[in-house]
Order: C-alpha cells, then structure tokens, then sequence
C-alpha cells in the first residue's frame, strides 16, 4: 500500500506549476493540517525544497539528488515502464529481487533498482562491482510475447539503448563488445545480464540487468580490473547525474522496445552495426569447446555472431566470448 508520505510527493509532483491547499492535501491525503505541516518538514529533511506561502498552499520546488522511488518518478516520460520501482539502497543482486518480484506476479515494466549490490551477478557465475551511489545498478522486468529463442535479441537492443543514451548524454563515443559489453576508448564501462522464465515457447518472464559505471573514479576500481575497466567520469573528466541517465535509459528503452515488438530485429541490428566492435578486424574467439581466430564479419539477421569457423568457413555463433589482441597482453 501507498504510504501517505509518497501520496503526498506525488501530488505536489503532479502540481510543480501551482500551489496546493494545505486544505485540498488534507481532504485527499484524511489527514490533519498539522500532519501534512509535520509531513513537509519530514520531507525538507530529506532534501526536498518546499516552497509554502500563506492563503496559497504547498509547491516542491526540487527534489533530492539522491535516487528513490520518488525522485526517479518525477520528471520520468515514460508510458509503462518503471511505473513501478522497486528501490533499495543495499541489496545483494537486483536481478534476485526481480526474479522474485516476478515470480510473485510483477507488471511488465518493473524495475529494480540498488546504490549498492553486495553481490553484483554478470553472465555465468562471474561478479559484477557495484559500489555505492558510483553507478546504475537496474534490472527490467520485461512480459514480451516472444519466442524464448528470440530473448537474446533483448540483450543486444539494450546495448544499442545504452550506447545511445551514453553518446547523446555524454557525447564520449562507445562501442558495442559483442554480445553485450559497452566499452569506451577499449574499457570496460556497462555490463548487460539477461535471464529469463520461460516454457517451451513461450516467455514468463524476461529480466535484463545493466550496471553501468558511472561516477568511479579509476583508483575506486578493485585491482583485478582495474586496468579493464572504466567509468564514464574517467573517460570525460566529469560527474553525471545518476537520475538524469536513469529516465533517459528507460525513455530510449521503452521506445526501442516498442519498435522492435512491431518491427522485429532489423532496426537493432542496423543500430547495433553503428556501434560494433571490431567489425572487419581479426578477433579471437572463445567457445565452450575451442578457442580461434577470425574476422569478425558482424552480426546475422537474428542477432548471432558472424565469423569464419577455424576452417574459414561463414559461421553464426550464439553463444561465445570475444577477445582482442589488446585483451591478450
Ligand atoms: C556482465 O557480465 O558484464 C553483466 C553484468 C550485469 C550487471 C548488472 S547490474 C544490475 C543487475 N544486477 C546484477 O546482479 N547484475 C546486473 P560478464 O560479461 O560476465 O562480465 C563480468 C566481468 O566483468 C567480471 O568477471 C569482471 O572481469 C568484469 N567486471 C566486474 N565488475 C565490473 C565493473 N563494474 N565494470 C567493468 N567490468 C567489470
């Protein structure tokens, strides 16, 4: 249930442009005038400013700089996503609490979102750092009518969702690490994670978790990656606000994500294109049973890698790792 302290917020955030009675607060919110007088005190502490003029009522005049429900909300574009947040400051994994959100019965649109994961999940076992209020730590929960071979594709239009938000926000220059690594200037800066529940074709439930550094700065970095890894304050030299990335990923997101459900893939895999790594250049690649080198030839019509075999022969990979001789020093 609503508490009567996010009721409250959410009105005045419905009314930035005018001034609300504390009479009319009182009559939506039942609660006394002395209560929402306590309430905004309650909420300056916080870091809301709160504008009250006698005869005219309550106005927010800004929010907090720091991320929750609330904060994220106001100012948000979007139709259906992030609607509902689900926000913590420390959690272990957001995609544990996705999962169990889904489970539980989540609305397509979810979203989890952390200052901090103790235990940061990437793709088979690997951790992923995620260090408090320096980076976006979210996971989407998505019901796609898809067939479950076709989540995949998911991933790579996230990739092209963030490289966009990054280029357009940021104007740094990122590239697509195939299947789905941001890199800037070669390091390491997003890292995407998508899982899902599925029968045999049909999709439960799809969750796509992104992290993404944002504030770090190198020497925070642990020491194991710290040479592969980057955040977008080093690569420009200046902070960026978390919350402003956040509503432009889901905005970006959500309008991808339409056009792909009525278009298919091809538009992401053109966008893709746009950002790929090492297209045309010789790559090292990494499958569960061999390890060669290739060119890299760009990605197939739904989404697989494309690359010679070890004989030189076209081939499509869907699940591989991809180095580079830089990589190998
Ligand atoms: C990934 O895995 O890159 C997927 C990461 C997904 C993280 C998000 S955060 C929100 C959601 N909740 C989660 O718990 N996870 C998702 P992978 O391709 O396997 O890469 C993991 C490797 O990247 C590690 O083994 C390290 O070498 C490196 N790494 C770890 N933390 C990093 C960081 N913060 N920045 C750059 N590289 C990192």
């Amino acid at each position: 249930m609503q508490s009567t302290r996010n009721k409250l917020i959410e009105l005045l955030a419905d009314n930035t442009d005018q001034y609300i009675s504390g009479q009319m607060l009182s009559e939506k919110l039942k609660i006394s005038r002395s209560a929402i007088w306590k309430h905004m005190k309650e909420l300056e502490k916080d870091g809301y400013v709160i504008e009250g003029k006698s005869k005219k009522g309550y106005r927010i005049m800004s929010f907090p700089d720091k991320i929750s429900e609330n904060t994220l909300k106001w100012g948000l574009h979007t139709k259906w996503l992030g609607k509902t947040i689900i926000h913590k400051e420390t959690i272990d994994s957001t995609q544990f609490v996705a999962h169990q959100a889904a489970r539980d019965g989540a609305k397509h649109g979810t979203i989890v979102i952390a200052d901090e994961q103790t235990k940061g999940k990437g793709r088979m076992s690997r951790s992923f750092y995620s260090p408090s209020n320096e980076g976006i730590w979210l996971s989407i929960i998505l019901r796609p009518q898809l067939q479950p071979y076709l989540a995949a594709q998911l991933t790579l239009l996230t990739a092209t969702v963030l490289a966009e938000v990054i280029k357009n926000e940021t104007l740094l220059q990122p590239q697509i690490k195939w299947p789905n690594d941001i890199l800037i200037h070669d390091k390491k800066v997003t890292g995407i994670l998508t899982e899902m529940q599925a029968e045999q074709d049909s999709i439960e439930y799809v969750v796509i978790g992104m992290g993404i550094n944002v504030n770090q700065t190198k020497d925070s970095f642990p020491e194991d990656i710290r040479e592969k890894a980057s955040s977008l304050k080093i690569e420009s030299g200046q902070d960026w606000d978390i919350k402003n990335l956040i509503q432009h990923i889901l905005l970006y997101f959500e309008d991808a994500y339409a056009d792909y459900m009525e278009h298919g893939f091809p538009n992401v895999k053109k966008k893709w294109e746009e950002y790929g790594f090492k297209i045309g250049e010789l790559i090292g690649i990494k499958t569960l049973q061999k390890e060669w080198d290739s060119t890299f030839l760009g990605i197939a019509e739904d989404g697989a890698l494309l690359a010679e075999d070890p004989y030189g022969k076209e081939t499509k990979l869907y699940s591989a790792e991809i180095e580079w001789f830089k990589e190998r020093k």
